[in-house]
């Protein structure tokens, strides 16, 4: 490349230098938050009354990827069980069914888990889920394999609709 072409183009070396210095950075030192591009945000939980029997997780789930893939499982330290569910209104009544093939993300898309959709659900909790507190869990997907994920727990809100399991 001649002194012209370089300074042609030297903003866009510059980008893909930063794209590859980035890539690469992010590569040697989290290679388990870039495979298969996903990535989560906002996770968080609300605050239970004591004893709860459930507590709902909510989370962004962004697939920067060319190719689908699928969250199949979650497990946390803080609960018995954590299931994937989905929220519908059946005949007028708002309720929720459990994912049993877990929830699909398509490729360059952003599936969020949240009051009155998709979420997580951990049932069983073993300790109270308090305000300002953090409940955490591993997301297992099909190809990205595992992320560990800290929910922060809001305060005990209404979102209005009292689902039925
Ligand atoms: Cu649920």
């Amino acid at each position: 490349m001649n002194i012209t072409n370089a300074f042609s183009f030297r903003k866009t070396s510059l980008l893909v230098a930063l794209a590859a210095m980035s890539a690469f950075s992010a590569g040697a030192a989290q290679p388990a938050k870039t495979t298969g591009g996903i990535a989560i945000e906002q996770a968080w939980t609300r605050a239970t009354p004591p004893n709860a029997p459930v507590a709902g997780g909510f989370l962004t789930i962004r697939n920067s990827g060319d190719r689908a893939d699928r969250l199949v499982s979650v497990t946390s330290p803080d609960a018995n069980s954590v299931e994937i569910h989905q929220m519908t209104m059946e005949d007028g009544v708002m309720r929720m069914r459990k994912l049993a093939d877990g929830l699909s993300i398509d490729a360059r898309s952003i599936v969020m888990l949240k009051p009155g959709g998709y979420h997580l659900m951990f049932i069983g909790p073993k300790r109270p889920i308090v305000e300002g507190g953090t409940v955490t869990a591993t997301l297992r997907f099909e190809k990205a394999g595992t992320r560990e994920v800290r929910f922060d727990v809001r305060a005990l809100g209404s979102s209005g609709a009292k689902p039925q399991h």
